[in-house]
């Protein structure tokens, strides 16, 4: 099982970076429109939120933003992450429905509240009140999705130890009172999670000062279950960063991913003085058993 397949990194320099996960056309222009926004005089968290929102926008690879990556039921629901290196805020939403703007949410948590994170319906009624609008993220796409899913007996899903057996047919799932206990590292499971089957776009900034913003926005695992909360909107997990260290951002199995902290372990060990590279390339696999694509 690949855990996670793109983590990226980068040390502080002091010059105008902007680094984003994938390199497929609606990422590029994320990367384009973040960059451009800090050049035309926007402050380094707008012009990231900029580059999150192009890809929220454009559905980077159905995998950001409305319209991809439905829950059992058919909902698009949406994480997004925003990480600011001076006073070193956070901010973020997960399970975000009916508001297609997940780093703006977020960026709005930031901005009007003293909090870290809103999740679930909650999330949709603070920004309904910040003045987003409310709309159905479900388009034919994302219905297409869930019929092929359902036609494919629900498979994959996320259940375990329930009957009928979710590795075989669609719920609704009961409990299998035999499993009394669930030890997470005995999950078997036939869901892959490659390259080729999620995204999630993560963002790092660099100013000229050698200040830095990373983020992430995505709408998650596909048919997982109502209520899920992947990694990206995870501090430490998603995205991370030390101010005059450096930043990450890493996606994958979420699920699995945010039992590790990956980006918090990627920066501690620059804090250290490891080359960005050299955690995602030693400790990843030989820690994590994160067989490497990237
Ligand atoms: C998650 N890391 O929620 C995400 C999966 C992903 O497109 O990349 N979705 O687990």
């Amino acid at each position: 099982m690949l855990i996670f397949d793109i983590l990226l990194f980068i040390g502080v320099v002091k010059a105008q970076i902007v680094v984003t996960t994938w390199g497929a056309d609606g990422f590029q222009e994320a990367t384009f429109n973040a960059f451009e926004a800090y050049r035309n005089g926007n402050s380094r968290m707008a012009s990231l939120v900029e580059g999150l929102s192009t890809c929220e926008r454009l559905q980077c690879d159905t995998t950001v933003g409305y319209g991809g990556s439905p829950d059992e039921n058919g909902e698009t629901t949406l994480d997004a992450l925003l990480i600011d290196g001076p006073g070193h805020k956070m901010s973020g939403v997960a399970q975000l429905r009916r508001v297609k703007d997940a780093a703006r949410v977020a960026w709005a948590v930031m901005n009007y509240t003293e909090h870290t994170m809103l999740v679930g319906e909650q999330a949709t009624q603070f920004a309904l009140r910040m003045g987003f609008s409310e709309t159905d993220l479900t388009t034919n796409a994302s219905l297409e999705m869930l019929q092929k899913w359902k036609n494919n007996n629900c498979q994959p899903n996320f259940w375990t130890n329930v009957f009928p057996n979710p590795k075989q047919t669609c719920g609704p799932y009961h409990r299998n009172e035999i499993f009394k206990t669930n030890s997470k590292s005995e999950i078997v499971t036939n869901r892959v999670i490659d390259r080729y089957n999620h995204d999630t776009i993560g963002m790092v900034i660099i100013d000229e000062s050698g200040e830095i913003s990373a983020g992430t926005s995505t709408n998650g695992a596909s048919h997982k279950i109502p209520g899920r909360v992947g990694d990206s909107s995870i501090p430490g997990s998603g995205a991370y960063l030390t101010q005059k260290v450096g930043g990450a951002a890493a996606t994958g199995d979420g699920d699995v991913m945010m039992r590790f902290l990956p980006s918090y372990q990627t920066v501690e060990f620059m804090r250290q003085g490891a080359a960005p590279r050299s955690y995602c390339g030693s400790q990843c696999e030989s820690n994590l058993r994160i067989p490497l694509s990237w």
